[in-house]
């Protein structure tokens, strides 16, 4: 029974910019993950750690950044981890840069398109070919596994993927968990999300994937959620609560400084019913959420729901006036007009 870990799309030092002055946190949370998966990795002692792309956000990293990947790696190489990683087009600039620090370190294996390296020690061949042309005969070890960075089965079809033997297709570029079948001897397909949040409407983001490779070939695999961020999707009808402070009130239950809020906010309202302006929506969940995104779609009902009030009013009272026989036409006319000036706002009652 041979250990792993899998992780993808660390995007080190990404902009972070829908999170405006949070962004800072997300930055160092990225980094505190990799700190604290090296610790696992050698109290579980999993000796193989797959990562598949979109290590960095893009060319454009500070040394800081850098230094931390490459710091991971050093410490990856002096706790006897291998490392078999892929880097994506996002990044492929940087890992020109990295390279003169990143190839002197023995467990440590950047895979280019079309190679592969064996790890005798865990009788795991690992590959990367996105053309997919190789087969079971090109790998003398027990295990198989491949890395890629792309879209499954767009760009990789699960025939070919079958084709190529491999017990494990180790996926990098989606942001959001996905596990998949690859065959009935246990093979799998998994990408593990990105590494953290990097956009406000990212599902299941923020995984490592921990697996082993079974005696009876194919793997067995865990997902564990690292962030500590998490999204919730808040739906708002109006017309179900009393009134704005009701709305406040419900939203403040998912009140939480590590939580990105998505608030649709829906319904129609008349005249009497108080939303404000987006702006002011937003100063009142202000310190909720560590971010927010506000969506209000409300229907302005008052010109219909006025209009037809007014036309019942209208009918009822001139029911009710001309019932009555005693008045002049001329006094029913005049309160009549008066009434529906009461009712416009036009008049005040005595
Ligand atoms: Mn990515």
């Amino acid at each position: 029974m041979i250990k792993f870990a899998h992780i993808s799309d660390v995007h080190l030092g990404a902009k972070f910019l829908v999170f405006g002055d949070h962004a800072d946190d997300l930055r160092s949370s990225i980094i505190t993950n990799l700190n604290r998966l090296l610790d696992r990795l050698v109290s579980d002692h999993i000796t193989l750690l797959l990562i598949a792309g979109d290590i960095f956000d893009g060319n454009d990293i500070n040394e800081y950044q850098k230094n931390a990947f490459v710091s991971f790696l050093e410490k990856s190489n002096e706790q006897k981890i291998n490392v078999a990683m892929i880097f994506g087009n996002h990044d492929e600039l940087i890992y020109n840069e990295l390279k003169p620090r990143i190839e002197v370190l023995s467990t440590v294996h950047v895979l280019e398109n079309g190679s592969s390296v064996e790890f005798p020690d865990l009788n795991i061949k690992v590959f990367s070919d996105r053309t997919l042309s190789f087969s079971k005969n090109d790998n003398p070890l027990k295990y198989g596994a491949l890395l890629l960075h792309g879209a499954y089965p767009d760009e990789f079809p699960i025939e070919k993927l079958r084709e190529t033997g491999v017990d494990y297709v180790a996926l990098g570029h989606f942001h959001g968990f996905k596990e998949y079948i690859l065959n009935d001897n246990n093979g799998r397909i998994v990408y593990p999300g990105s590494f953290e949040m990097l956009e406000k409407e990212d599902k299941d983001f923020g995984n490592v994937v921990f697996g082993e490779f079974l005696d009876e070939g194919g793997v067995h695999i865990l997902k564990e959620r690292w962030t500590k961020y998490s999204v919730v999707s808040i739906d708002i009808n109006i017309n179900d609560f009393k009134n704005f402070e009701d709305i406040i009130e419900h939203i403040k239950h998912f009140s939480s400084e590590f939580t990105v809020a998505l608030i649709s906010v829906n319904g129609s309202r008349d005249v009497t019913y108080f939303i404000p302006e987006e702006m002011e929506f937003t100063r009142r969940l202000n310190g909720m959420f560590f971010a927010l995104s506000l969506d209000i779609q409300v229907e302005q009902s008052e010109d219909i729901e006025q209009l037809v009030q007014k036309n019942e009013f209208r009918k009822l009272l001139k029911k009710n006036i001309y019932d009555k026989g005693e008045i002049s036409e001329e006094e029913k006319q005049d309160i009549l007009e008066y009434c529906i000036k009461l009712l416009e706002g036009k008049e005040n009652t005595l």
